[in-house]
């Protein structure tokens, strides 16, 4: 069992692309798809956890979104004052800007010594590149399950936890991580399309710099307000996807969708020279990438981390996967 799960992650052949398959993942990963079964209930979908699920199964059903992607925003902030209060005063306004921007900073959040440790984990990986890289061979999946230095001081660090419960308004949860080693080039995206929940908005990400990010080694850019934008899902765009397969070319489907959204917007592109130990959290639907690399072969070690909030459910939507935690 253990065997076919490792080579279904590592696995990038045509297989990938049928439903059928990941059918046969979910059943060997039936432990972790059991918390589904309460969460079906509860929100009334009749489906086996073992069945794809997409966006197009919530179409038209009731829900009450994360409290920063809703209308009353102000109310529910209102609301939750003593919480709120229990932030320093610089915290508390870069949760205002979380609301009104999509994201916040928390600028040098770790020292030096921090950052040496984080990073020292990362260069030894890469001397081990084939065993610790996932198909890209060039970014470190869950390493925060390897590390216990970056799980206790990035991923499961208290101070970034509660901040981002507060953003949830539910606890957070660490799904996954990945760990860089140089930058992603990655096209502008919401990792919403990869990791989305019903009922919306309970995803949160938190992204930090182990080294100084510049216009040579593929900085961070992104898309300020891009979270109030309508969201793309996979039935928006011409996915190639059907009964039984996911699309071939499902994900640049959705990353053309995606640019000729932002080309009609007034929303303005913007890089980040992030410093190391400046921390990114962002919104679940903020749209952001990054750049390309214009010095080949430089470093840009960073780590990025994505929480789901308990209590809801947790899909990939291209593919219609249930999460497995
Ligand atoms: O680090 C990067 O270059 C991109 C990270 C990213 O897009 C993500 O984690 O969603």
């Amino acid at each position: 069992m253990r065997e076919l799960r490792y080579i279904f992650k590592k696995y990038t052949g045509s297989l990938r692309n049928m439903k059928a398959v990941y059918v046969i993942n979910n059943i060997l990963n039936a432990k972790k798809l059991q918390h589904n079964k309460a969460l079906y209930q509860k929100y009334g979908l009749k489906k086996s956890i073992f069945a794809p699920i997409g966006s197009h199964v919530f179409q038209g059903m009731e829900q009450e979104p994360v409290w920063t992607m809703r209308d009353d925003a102000a109310q529910w902030l209102q609301a939750h004052q003593e919480e709120f209060q229990s932030f320093s005063p610089d915290i508390q306004e870069k949760i205002r800007h979380f609301l009104e921007d999509g994201y916040l900073v928390l600028e040098g959040f770790y020292d030096n010594q921090e950052v040496a440790q984080m990073r020292k984990v990362l260069d030894e990986r890469s001397t081990n590149l084939e065993q610790h890289t996932n198909y890209t061979g060039k970014k470190i999946p869950d390493i925060h399950k390897e590390s216990p230095i970056i799980r206790k001081q990035f991923t499961e660090n208290p101070k970034i936890l509660e901040l981002l419960s507060f953003l949830l308004g539910k606890k957070a949860i660490p799904f996954q991580s990945i760990g860089f080693f140089e930058g992603s080039e990655q096209r502008a995206h919401s990792d919403y399309i990869h990791m989305s929940t019903f009922p919306d908005g309970y995803l949160i990400a938190a992204w930090v710099a182990l080294e100084p990010c510049t216009e040579e080694n593929g900085q961070l850019f992104y898309y300020p307000k891009s979270h109030k934008l309508p969201i793309i899902r996979k039935f928006h765009y011409d996915s190639g996807i059907n009964f039984w397969r996911t699309g071939q070319t499902d994900y640049v489907d959705y990353e053309n969708a995606l640019e000729a959204q932002l080309a009609q917007s007034d929303l303005k592109k913007t890089y980040w020279p992030a410093q190391p130990g400046d921390v990114l959290i962002w919104n679940a639907h903020f749209i952001h990438g990054g750049s390309p690399i214009l010095k080949k072969g430089k470093s840009r070690r960073s780590i990025v981390s994505h929480y789901f909030s308990e209590d809801v459910i947790c899909y990939h939507d291209i593919t219609q996967r249930p999460a497995i935690f």
